[in-house]
């Protein structure tokens, strides 16, 4: 008997979860079908004793009418249910928001694309170093003033005897002696795209933001190759026709030093000085960034003979140059997460 309370109990669970007539159908045949539970305990009458089969029998009767019942009823319910919902075939089906990269993560791959292409290897340097590799390796011992450009941040860990402090790196440029130490022997040619972080914020400044360092190091390079590399990079990513051009500036890592202007890609560098006439850049030229023939004393702390080889590198912002090509003005943006804005590149 207290199997046949069981298996009320059961029907009842399983029933109350049911959603469609094949679920249902299912439950029927499990319960009343021919090999079902009900006619399992019709065969099980033999094995009681004669005064109990009366009683047992009703019992196994009245719970299959009551299971009847209440498939009959479910039934109903189904079916009226259905009814209800009226279902418009022509309409459209439901379309779901694609993805896509975000813009700084689009202009890495073009970037990274476009230096592959002339047999530069990606590479990724750590964004937490030491101040060794973000300074010491690149001519900037302890205490020199030209420190103070990077504005860096200096995280809470025990200072190493030999490679200091550890910083949020401030450049990508703490890639180029690890490079050169990961190489041993040119020819070297780096991609370096990473993270860096400045305490800066407005509208071409964020504190976290991306630079692509390009390293070049090998027998007789000179600033013609590093023009030429220039002129191929602008035209590639800004489009044909756009030229670059360098003017005289200080890095203590290189020497010369300059910083890469290139055409605006607003006006095509028609505008002209005091002319006012291109809004995004007044004068027919945009800043890119910084580069320079490699200092002889970066080469030595890479373990590069500066006799023998010569090298030049650049360190530009991956959010300038995207500003740059499509004419933005708040990089900000990019960081704010709001997708009427992402998505429209
Ligand atoms: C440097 O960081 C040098 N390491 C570049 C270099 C490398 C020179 C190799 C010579 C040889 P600079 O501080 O100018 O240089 O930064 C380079 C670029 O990083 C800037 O032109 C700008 O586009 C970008 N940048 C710098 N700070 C920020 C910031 N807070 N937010 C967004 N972009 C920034």
């Amino acid at each position: 008997m207290v199997n046949l309370d069981d298996t009320n109990k059961e029907f009842h669970n399983e029933l109350k979860n049911i959603s469609n007539n094949d679920e249902l159908t299912n439950l029927q045949i499990k319960y009343l079908g021919r090999n079902g539970i009900i006619n399992d305990f019709l065969k099980k009458i033999n094995d009681i004793p004669t005064e109990e089969k009366k009683e047992y029998g009703k019992k196994v009767n009245e719970l299959k009418n009551s299971f009847l019942r209440l498939i009959e009823v479910k039934r109903k319910e189904l079916s009226e249910k259905k009814s209800d919902k009226f279902f418009d075939s022509t309409l459209p089906g439901k379309t779901f928001p694609i993805g896509s990269l975000h813009i700084v993560s689009f202009a890495i791959e073009e970037i990274t694309k476009i230096f592959e292409k002339i047999g530069f290897i990606r590479v990724s340097y750590p964004e937490v170093d030491w101040e060794y590799s973000a300074f010491e390796a690149l001519n900037m011992p302890k205490g020199h003033p030209a420190r103070d450009d990077f504005e860096t941040s200096y995280i809470d860990f025990p200072e190493n005897l030999k490679f200091g402090k550890m910083v949020l790196t401030p450049h990508t440029s703490n890639g180029q002696n690890r490079e050169m130490k990961r190489v041993g022997k040119p020819p070297i040619r780096m991609i370096n795209i990473s993270k860096c972080y400045r305490p800066n914020w407005d509208a071409t400044h964020t504190p976290m933001f991306f630079q692509f360092e390009g390293l070049c190091v090998d027998l007789d390079i000179n600033i013609t190759n590093l023009k030429g590399t220039l002129d191929y990079f602008a035209e590639k990513y800004f489009g044909k026709g756009t030229k670059t051009r360098l003017r005289p500036h200080h890095f203590q890592f290189t020497e010369p030093s300059f910083e890469v202007d290139v055409t605006c890609t607003v006006c095509k560098g028609t505008s002209k000085v005091n002319e006012n006439k291109c809004k995004v850049c007044k004068s027919g030229w945009l800043e890119l960034g910084g580069t320079g023939m490699v200092h002889p004393n970066v080469l030595t702390e890479g373990g590069i003979d500066p006799k023998k080889f010569s090298g030049w590198a650049f360190g530009f912002g991956i959010e300038r140059v995207i500003m740059m090509k499509y004419g933005l003005d708040d990089i900000r943006n990019y960081y704010s997460g709001d997708i009427r804005f992402l998505e429209q590149f």
